[in-house]
């Protein structure tokens, strides 16, 4: 009898298959666990555009995160696109009610060609109610320059966001340097006391659609599976630089990263 830990996505559908829950199921498998997903909306998408976008009805949303909790035993979440103040308000709510351990919140905002994936109103609301369930918040450089209210260029300003941001109420925050221009592959974690610092390497092409949803759920993972927040980063960074290295020119816009590159046999 095989058992696997359970995590689970709360998250957007891509159905270009790159981002959003596809990219969280296959980064879970990935890391070593089972993925359950709650799905809160939509997007008709491809590596080039986002065209469309579909919430779905509370209730559902309530009712599956419900179903699941009844079932499963889920060591590990993470949030993704949560797209309007009321799915926060929804979403939260279940997390708190069913009490959550290990909440990886990414508090995804904009999709890479500039969509708006969450209402201006929702920011406040996330920041609000579900920053304080938080175990990290993963913001990247723009969401950080948002949250923190403050231009964002040397690494000093990565660590006052990091502090502005670990003010609502969230044990950690992981601001992801991908966006800047000065140290691209430095990652900061801050956890109210002191900072560390995760080092990658630069991988330069322009298939890296899913990047930052594919790393919050390897860190989700490395958490259900008992790993400590900054061995779980360090694993996920790891990782998330093997599937970017690995990266797939399909499509006609920026691809999709290899979540399996470990079982390419070209
Ligand atoms: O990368 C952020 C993101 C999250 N979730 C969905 C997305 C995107 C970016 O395009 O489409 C569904």
């Amino acid at each position: 009898m095989a058992a696997l830990p359970q995590a689970l996505t709360i998250a957007a559908s891509d159905s270009g298959g790159g981002a959003g829950t596809q990219a969280d199921i296959k980064s879970m498998h990935a890391n070593g666990v089972y993925a359950l997903s709650v799905v809160i909306a939509l997007t008709a998408q491809n590596t080039k555009t986002i065209t469309k976008v579909y919430a779905i009805p509370r209730e559902i949303i309530s009712a599956q995160i419900d179903t699941l909790f009844d079932d499963f035993t889920i060591t590990a979440t993470k949030t993704g696109m949560l797209y309007s103040a009321d799915i926060v308000e929804i979403v939260s709510e279940k997390l708190r009610a069913f009490k959550v351990d290990n909440l990886v919140v990414d508090p995804v905002m904009i999709s890479s060609e500039g969509r708006e994936l969450l209402a201006p109103d929702a920011i406040l609301r996330m920041t609000q109610v579900l920053f304080p369930l938080a175990t990290l918040v993963t913001p990247n450089i723009p969401e950080a320059e948002v949250l923190a209210k403050m231009k964002i260029t040397t690494q000093d300003d990565v660590k006052e966001a990091a502090g502005r941001i670990h003010k609502f109420g969230c044990q950690n925050v992981l601001i992801k340097g991908g966006h800047l221009e000065l140290s691209p592959t430095t990652d900061l974690l801050y956890d109210g006391h002191s900072y560390t610092t995760f080092q990658g390497e630069f991988i330069d092409t322009p298939n890296t659609h899913g990047t930052g949803c594919t790393y919050s759920a390897a860190i989700t993972a490395q958490l259900a599976l008992g790993k400590c927040l900054p061995d779980a980063v360090m694993i996920a960074k790891c990782y998330i630089t093997e599937a970017i290295r690995h990266s797939l020119s399909i499509g006609h816009g920026n691809g999709p990263i290899h979540h399996f590159y470990r079982f390419d046999n070209i």
